[in-house]
């Protein structure tokens, strides 16, 4: 779906999904409760686009007791045939991209281009993890041996595998994390973001339609307080593939250590605070776009958002300009229509929070541009007007503001390493954008910067499956890549197979 006509013609497939939808524990032999959570559109808190049953102590319970049970067989499940799996449900997610859709823009605010995006995102997981499935898992290793016997490598499951994860890319990340537990091996239990149950109940759906035995994949909504707790520190669990805050994976890493159990691995993605730095070379044209994309696409939800602009003080004047004018361009509105270019964000909590942080930004920094609001469309809604601030120094900042704000710092020629020490010393180290027409300046902030992803003279955005691994280190992350060759080997355990090969016959 790239081009704009398939766009126009998706918009109107969407149209025909309006929910209500619904979730539950997905845990066979569960006892599930009644209690029932509404969801409303973010676009309009009026609308009630569906409603789920969160799960409970002993659903946690009843679900890692089936995981334990079900796991070894899943794990002697040939390869090739896992990997089947995961190609039809692909194709799955396609016929139903639609439904998924509609759901990202209604339950996650989504605009259409990012929904659209999310669900290819969603099947290109589902392929690529397919295609590491055969290489990794296929056939064991031959070690070079000694005459007289034979070694073989071979790579197992672990066990089984929590997987906790976001609002901002419900369904995408969510597969991606499922996927690879799944087809490494693992029994998985999933828990979705509060926000975003109903998409995560419709992808586990697909998945056991396709062919993942239903208690291979089993799956709980419910806070992250009381369920994901609960089954982070379930002593039977080998790991934990966690999406979230910096916060929220310091928890579950306590908890890990706390328990008696395997010696379990947390593979975390989390947040950053991430830069895009220009030079007085770069093409304003282009970095204004780029910046535009990078600090305000997805209403500034994405975990590789810019949310600082260090602009070099000879072009500083200009640019700022240009970018005041292209955020008065903006248009905020119902994520549902091709023109709006920022939809809302996530929920009360969210909006509550980046407004104190835009308090305090009227007060204490200059305000370069606020996008307008149209109250008759965003009125019942959590919406919130793009800013750009400029401020001195990233000292003024505090941590992760995961929203539409971007922070302009000026900064002097033959100043770049200072530039760069203060972004180190954030200590994320998620994504990096940089602007200039001197390959050597690329080559070396590249050299300096400890991130993960750096992107040069484009957008920060794009993790685009099996072609920009991404994920960040330090405070952004455990470092391997979701979509990259080596992701899938963390959810896996080495076993090796010595045969005396005399003692034969
Ligand atoms: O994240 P949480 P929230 C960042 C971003 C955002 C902030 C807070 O800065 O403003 O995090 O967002 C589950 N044990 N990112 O509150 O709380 C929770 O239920 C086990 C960046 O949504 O970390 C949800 O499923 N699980 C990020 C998941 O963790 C727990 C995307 C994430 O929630 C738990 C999202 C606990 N104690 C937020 N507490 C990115 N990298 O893109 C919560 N959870």
């Amino acid at each position: 779906f790239s081009n704009e006509d398939d766009i126009r013609q998706l918009a109107e497939e969407i149209n025909a999904h309006k929910g209500p939808w619904k979730a539950a524990p997905l845990v066979p032999g569960a006892k599930i409760g009644k209690e029932t959570v509404k969801v409303t559109d973010p676009a309009d808190h009026r609308r009630v686009v569906g409603e789920w049953i969160g799960g409970d102590e002993s659903v946690v319970d009843t679900a890692i007791g089936n995981a334990v049970a079900a796991q070894p067989d899943w794990d002697r499940v040939p390869a090739e045939q896992r990997a089947q799996i995961a190609e039809r449900a692909a194709e799955m997610i396609e016929a139903k991209r639609g439904e998924f859709v509609a759901m990202c823009v209604r339950e996650a605010g989504k605009t259409l281009p990012d929904a659209i995006a999310e669900v290819r995102e969603a099947a290109d997981f589902c392929r690529y993890y397919a295609g590491m499935t055969r290489k990794l898992f296929g056939q064991p290793e031959d070690m070079p041996s000694p005459t007289g016997e034979t070694n073989r490598l071979f790579l197992n499951g672990r066990g089984v595998f929590v997987c906790i994860s976001p609002w901002n890319f419900p369904l995408a990340i969510f597969m991606g994390e499922v996927m690879a537990a799944v087809l490494s091996g693992n029994a998985v239990v999933a828990k979705p973001a509060e926000q975003t149950s109903l998409i995560g109940y419709a992808a586990v759906k697909l998945l056991h339609e396709a062919g993942v035995p239903e208690k291979v994949l089993q799956f709980i909504p419910g806070d992250g307080a009381s369920v994901g707790a609960t089954l982070t520190k379930d002593p039977r669990i080998a790991g934990v593939a966690f999406t979230g805050s910096t916060e929220t994976a310091w928890a579950i890493n306590k908890t890990l250590a706390a328990r008696k159990g395997p010696i379990a691995t947390l593979i975390a993605e989390t947040g950053g605070q991430n830069a895009m730095i220009a030079d007085s070379s770069a093409l304003p044209e282009q970095l204004v776009k780029d910046v535009m994309a990078s600090a305000f696409g997805s209403a500034g939800q994405r975990c590789s958002a810019a949310r600082i602009l260090f602009i070099q003080e000879d072009v500083a004047d200009r640019v700022i300009e240009m970018l005041a004018g292209a955020i008065d361009e903006l248009k905020v509105g119902d994520p549902g229509l091709l023109s709006t270019d920022v939809g809302p964000v996530i929920d009360h909590e969210a909006l509550d929070g980046l407004q104190k942080h835009i308090d305090r930004m009227n007060r204490e920094a200059k305000l370069i541009r606020k996008a307008r609001l149209d109250e008759t469309v965003t009125g019942h809604g959590t919406f919130l007007a793009p800013h750009a601030f400029e401020i001195p120094s990233l000292d003024m900042l505090e941590r992760e503001e995961f929203g539409p704000i971007l922070h302009v710092v000026r900064w002097k020629s033959g100043e770049l390493d200072k530039v760069l020490a203060q972004i180190n010393a954030t200590g994320y180290g998620l994504t990096l954008g940089i602007h200039s027409r001197i390959d050597d300046t690329i080559a070396y902030v590249q050299k300096h910067a400890r991130v993960g992803n750096c992107y040069a003279n484009r957008n920060q955005v794009g993790a685009v499956v099996g072609v920009q691994p991404f994920g960040g280190e330090g405070l952004s992350g455990t470092g391997f890549k979701a979509g990259g060759p080596h992701y899938m080997l963390r959810f896996a355990t080495e076993r090796v197979l010595t045969v005396n090969t005399t003692a034969a016959g």
